[in-house]
């Protein structure tokens, strides 16, 4: 009996990091990767409803090719504080300038879920940046268009593009492998995928400093998605958002804000259930 439940959890413990057990490829195939959806049923994202006409900065999606994926790596290690954690979002275009992601890329993350953005995660290829950093949330309260704004804090983690944390590149069947359709927006040019990743435990360490928030790989978080002009706020596309929306609605009323997501899952209910029924039939057998 001993030797079962070692052998069920030996399985239970390969169940639940088996997503985790790859090193992230940042050009990875979608199907290395987990959709991150809206919490409400917008659509993620409506097309052409970026607010400056930029194509590249429309986030687009529909229901069967989602706008949003993440990905983890849990480093191999047992640490719940480290790895590599990946974003992937799916654009319009990479016009106007051709084969550049010329925006800023905007995760913010929600790390209590109380509805406030506490930290910004991002690719910032503005001007003549091309960095991944951590942004610290404003001073005001972050629930809302209207009260959430971006700050570059003392000290901020900043990270040069390589090919191994970042990648632009056109939606394909080679990065996509289930598409159907590869300009959902129909505007006459290819969508694109700009994917970034950087260390979990830097995000971990940034959500304690600036936001006094503790995480783990196992924490759920949500997430609201932007794009920008400019690293210091929101003014492209909201992810989950019509064109016109009311700015003072909160990220949650506005249908922006992502379910919950754990990097990590917990470990799965079934598997756990199983393990359950392993132990009840050994128990039946000892008291025969
Ligand atoms: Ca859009
Ligand atoms: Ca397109
Ligand atoms: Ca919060
Ligand atoms: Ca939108």
């Amino acid at each position: 009996m001993t030797t079962q439940i070692v052998r069920a959890g030996c399985i239970l413990l390969w169940l639940t990091t088996l997503p985790a057990l790859a090193q992230v490829i940042i050009n990875s195939p979608t199907t290395n990767w987990t959709p991150i959806l809206p919490a409400s049923t917008n659509q993620a994202d409506y097309y052409d409803d970026e607010q400056t006409g930029r194509p590249e900065s429309d986030i687009v999606g529909n229901a069967l090719h989602p706008a949003v994926y993440f990905q983890f790596w849990n480093g191999g290690t047992p640490s719940p504080t480290d790895g590599t954690l990946a974003f992937r979002v799916r654009v319009g275009s990479d016009r106007p300038q051709v084969n550049q992601f010329n925006s800023v890329l905007f995760i913010g993350v929600d790390g209590d879920g109380n509805g406030s953005l506490d930290i910004f995660l991002g690719a910032d290829n503005s001007g003549s940046s091309s960095h991944i950093k951590i942004w610290d949330a404003g001073t005001g309260l972050n629930i809302s268009p209207n009260t959430t704004t971006v700050n570059s804090p003392p000290g901020q983690i900043v990270y040069s593009q390589n090919a191994t944390n970042f990648h632009f590149g056109p939606v394909s069947l080679t990065l996509d492998p289930p598409a159907t359709d590869f300009d959902l927006d129909d505007d006459g040019h290819n969508d694109w995928f700009v994917s970034f990743s950087l260390p979990f435990a830097d995000v971990v360490a940034e959500m304690s400093r600036l936001a006094g928030i503790s995480i783990v790989e196992t924490s759920p978080l949500r997430f609201v998605v932007a794009t920008s002009t400019q690293q210091n706020s929101l003014n492209e596309d909201l992810n989950g958002i019509p064109k016109n929306y009311n700015g003072s609605l909160t990220w949650d009323q506005l249908g922006g804000m992502s379910h919950y997501v754990t990097v990590i899952p917990e470990p799965a209910t079934a598997a756990l259930l199983a393990l359950g029924a392993l132990l009840w039939v050994g128990r039946l057998r000892q008291r025969r």
